[in-house]
C-alpha cells in the first residue's frame, strides 16, 4: 500500500513538472495547456542583421502565442550544443536553432530526435547528410548571394582591361553563410581572369574585426580595387580602415556587401558602398508558422527559401526612409 501511494505522489509531482515546463514535449501538451513551447538558440550578436533577426523571432512568438526560450550562444558552438540539451530535457515542443557552424551537429540532433522533439534550421545550414535530423531548413540561400556580388563586379568592371584586384572579408569560418558567399561569388569572377582575389580572410561578420582586418589588408596591398565583404557589418568597419589610410571608399577601392541592414544601406546612400545584395533577417513569422504545423505533425517543405533583392545607390535611397531593419 505503501508502495502504490508514494507511486502515485510520484506520478503527480512528475505530472506537476512537466505542466510546469509549458508542454508534454514532442508536439504532446499537459495538463490541457495548449501553448506551443520552443527552444531557440542563437549564434549571437555580432551584426545588425542579428539583432533584427532576434527581435523578428521575438517579436513573432509574442504575436503567435508561442512561448520561447531564447538562449545567446555568443558565435560559440559548445554554447549552441548545451542549450539543445537543456532545450531536450525541459522538453520543449519544438527547437529551432541557427547553427553558428555547419558541421558538428549529428550527436545532438540525434539526442533530439530520440526524445521525439522536431527540430527546425533557421538562417543557417548544417551539413549533415541524414535530412531526418531536422524538419526543414528556413533561409537564404547565401550561394545565390555570393553569384549576384559576383554579377554586379563583372558588370561594374566590364570595362576594364588590367587586373581587378580583389580583397574579400569573409564572416565566420565555418558557417553556411560564409563558405556559400564565397563560393558562389568565386563561381561567377573565374570566367574571366582578370578578376584576382589577392587576399581573403575572416572578419568574423563584425565591424571591429573588419576594420582590423582590412587594415592589415591596406598594409600589404597598396593596390586594392575592390572590397567584398560576406556583410555590411565587416564593410563599414572596413570604411573606417579605408579612411584612415586616406582612400576615399566607393571610389578609391569599390565595395560589395552582403545583408542590407539600415548602416549599411545608408553608406550605400551615401556613396561608400557600391552594391548590397539583400539577406533578410525577418524570419520570425514564417518560423512561428513553420514551427506550429510541426508540433501537429503536418507536413512542411524540406526548404524554405528566403525571397530578396539587391540595392544601387540609387535604389538605396529610395527604400531607406521605410526600411524596417
Ligand atoms: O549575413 C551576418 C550575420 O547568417 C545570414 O550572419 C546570417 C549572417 C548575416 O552575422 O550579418
Amino acid at each position: 500500500m505503501l508502495k502504490r501511494i508514494s507511486m502515485l505522489v510520484l506520478a503527480g509531482v512528475t505530472a506537476m513538472a512537466m505542466a510546469s515546463c509549458g508542454g508534454g514535449g514532442g508536439g504532446g501538451t499537459a495538463a490541457g495547456d495548449d501553448k506551443i513551447t520552443m527552444g531557440f538558440s542563437q549564434v549571437g550578436a555580432e551584426s545588425g542583421w542579428r539583432t533584427a533577426n532576434t527581435k523578428s523571432v521575438q517579436e513573432s512568438a509574442k504575436a503567435a502565442g508561442i512561448e520561447l526560450k531564447f538562449s545567446d550562444a555568443q558565435q560559440k558552438q559548445e554554447n549552441q550544443i548545451k542549450a539543445i540539451r537543456s532545450f531536450i530535457q525541459q522538453r520543449v515542443d519544438v527547437i529551432a536553432f541557427s547553427p553558428v557552424v555547419e558541421s558538428g551537429w549529428d550527436t545532438v540532433l540525434k539526442e533530439a530526435k530520440n526524445a521525439k522533439i522536431p527540430v527546425i534550421l533557421t538562417d543557417r545550414a548544417v551539413d549533415s547528410p541524414d535530412t531526418s535530423l531536422y524538419k526543414t531548413f528556413l533561409g537564404s540561400d547565401f550561394v545565390e548571394e555570393g553569384r549576384k556580388a559576383g554579377k554586379w563586379l563583372v558588370e561594374e568592371f566590364k570595362d576594364a582591361t588590367g587586373t581587378v584586384n580583389i580583397v574579400e572579408l569573409q564572416g565566420t569560418t565555418g558557417s553556411a553563410p560564409a563558405n556559400d558567399r564565397k563560393a558562389g561569388f568565386a563561381e561567377v569572377i573565374q570566367a574571366d581572369p582578370k578578376f584576382k582575389v589577392i587576399a581573403s580572410q575572416t572578419g568574423d561578420f563584425t565591424r571591429a574585426k573588419g576594420k582590423e582586418v582590412m587594415e592589415a589588408f591596406l598594409k600589404a596591398h597598396p593596390d586594392i580595387d575592390v572590397l567584398y565583404a560576406h556583410n555590411d557589418d565587416m564593410a563599414l568597419g572596413a570604411i573606417e580602415a579605408i579612411e584612415g589610410a586616406g582612400k576615399t571608399p566607393g571610389k578609391d577601392i569599390k565595395i560589395v556587401s552582403v545583408d542590407a541592414v539600415k548602416d549599411g544601406m545608408q553608406a550605400l546612400a551615401d556613396g561608400k558602398i557600391n552594391f548590397i545584395v539583400e539577406c533578410s533577417p525577418l524570419l520570425g513569422p514564417q518560423l512561428m508558422d513553420l514551427a506550429k504545423k510541426v508540433v501537429k505533425g503536418e507536413q512542411v517543405p524540406a526548404r524554405v527559401v528566403t525571397e530578396e533583392t539587391t540595392f544601387t545607390q540609387e535604389q538605396a535611397k529610395q527604400a531607406l526612409p521605410s526600411r524596417q531593419y
